[in-house]
């Protein structure tokens, strides 16, 4: 958009904007707009950047959420108006892995919010959840009526009810919303409030991407976290596991900037493979440069944001991920495989199938079955076991039949095996096919064994793979629509 038409736009043709911005929602959208239906199955809505560019501050650029949609607006007088309903969602996590959680629009993270520094806000909240609700801005400066703390602030949002948030935002940075119910939280009410500064932060950063980091304890054969759960097994950003999670795209060169959020039980460390970074924003908004440091692993606390920011100078398919190893996996009881038997007491293993959630008779909570597959249920019933994905030898037991699994894997019958303590321990199982999109176009074959759970890439780009995979992006969106 040249200037003549951004400053246009900014001089006072707002309400116009906001009806653009209601023009270019996909039929999709409109649909997460019009109908909700608790419970029932949501298409997701495409990605599509909401509002024109020329609503923002001079040298800003909208923000980029891959897998996430942004919530559209429209204009009432001078006051931006976004609509959340809270409702249960279900959520593709993998192809094929859908899960029951609890979103905003249809959506887990809820849709982004996206305003700028200045701007009044007016947040309608609808609450179709079977239970009473109120959302919490977190990290934005505004009057108590509007800080969302259930019983403190406000009452509940009673099922079926409506409640009108609306104020005035005068910080800029990576803040965010939630429910103030805990164990809501937990089943992922959250999403991104990006708030734009009026100018540009300097350096000036050529793409401006954001993603939300959630956790999932779900027991075999079920779709429904257990919010109680400390032991998390499915591990999401916006929404998709690893190797579902759209890479972000960079072309060589660019400025890069990564906003990052986390709400769940767990801090993660979050690694940036092959580029130095500063962190240049935390959740109260931009760090001074005088106090950037360079790292390449980043603490993302609970409750915290984190934004970075490097030069995207070297080409490659870089790793972005949570470091702590379980969290570099998907459904932990069926990667490493359910604790091995080796004798007398409790039996706590079965095999990789029911560990899969593929139960040869009974429920995944049967008599016959539930002390044998649950990480947390019913591990006291079994006495400590020095190798938990030990391959058994003679007493074997239960263990033989996961490891004779393992083993048939590609590279995994080494005649060493026999010798050593804790084999087989790790697997590498691909899904190119499964996750194939425009923007894994040119990844090497096999690309998705090593890319489970909390893993997304930063494809930095030479100039021709990079025009190749937006013409691709192109003609798969004019196939959609
Ligand atoms: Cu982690």
């Amino acid at each position: 958009m040249d200037t003549n038409r951004r400053s246009f736009l900014r001089s006072g043709f707002l309400a116009t904007a906001g009806l653009l911005s209601g023009k270019a929602l996909t039929a999709a959208q409109q649909h997460t707009m019009q109908h909700h239906h608790p419970g029932a199955p949501e298409q997701k809505p495409a990605e599509v950047p909401i509002g024109p560019p020329g609503d923002l501050g001079v040298g800003v650029l909208p923000v980029e959420t891959p897998d996430l949609p942004k919530l559209p607006w429209q204009m009432d007088g001078g006051v931006k108006v976004f609509h959340l309903v809270a409702e249960p969602v279900e959520q593709e996590f993998l192809p094929g892995r859908r899960f029951n959680v609890w979103g905003y629009n249809g959506s887990v993270p809820g849709l982004t919010i996206e305003a700028n520094q200045g701007d009044r806000v007016r947040i309608v909240l609808d609450n179709h959840l079977p239970e009473p609700t109120a959302i919490h801005w977190h990290g934005l400066e505004i009057p108590i009526e509007m800080d969302g703390g259930p019983g403190i602030s406000q009452d509940l949002v009673e099922p079926g009810g409506r409640y009108v948030y609306e104020f005035t935002v005068h910080q800029a940075g990576t803040f965010f919303y939630h429910s103030h119910l805990p164990m809501q939280e937990m089943l992922g009410q959250i999403g991104l409030f990006i708030l734009h500064p009026r100018e540009a932060f300097k350096p000036r950063v050529d793409r401006d991407f954001a993603v939300v980091w959630q956790e999932w304890a779900v027991l075999p054969s079920n779709s429904v976290p257990n919010s109680m759960s400390m032991e998390f097994n499915w591990l999401t950003i916006n929404g998709k596991s690893g190797p579902a999670c759209t890479p972000l795209l960079v072309r060589q060169g660019e400025r890069v900037r990564i906003r990052m959020v986390n709400l769940g039980m767990d801090h993660h460390p979050i690694h940036l493979h092959g580029n130095t970074f500063f962190v240049t924003g935390t959740e109260a908004g931009r760090v001074p440069e005088s106090a950037w440091r360079p790292e390449n692993t980043v603490l993302l606390g609970v409750a915290q944001a984190r934004d970075i920011e490097f030069n995207a100078k070297y080409a490659g398919d870089w790793m972005l991920h949570c470091h702590l190893p379980h969290h570099m996996m998907n459904h932990m009881a069926s990667m490493v495989g359910p604790l091995t038997h080796t004798g007398e007491g409790m039996h706590s293993s079965k095999g990789m199938k029911e560990g899969m959630g593929i139960m040869q008779r009974g429920g995944a909570l049967a008599e016959e079955n539930g002390p044998s597959l649950g990480r947390g249920m019913g591990h006291v019933g079994d006495y400590e076991k020095v190798e938990m994905n030990h391959a058994g030898g003679e007493h074997a037991g239960h263990g033989a039949h996961i490891a004779q699994e393992m083993k048939s894997m590609p590279g995994m019958q080494h005649e060493r095996a026999k010798s050593v303590p804790g084999y087989p321990q790790d697997m590498f199982m691909t899904m190119d096919e499964d996750v194939a999109k425009p923007e894994t176009y040119g990844l090497r074959e096999g690309w998705t064994g090593a890319m489970m759970g909390m893993m997304t890439l930063v494809r930095v780009l030479p100039p021709e793979l990079y025009e190749k995979i937006r013409s691709l992006q192109a003609q798969a969106r004019s196939k959609q629509s």
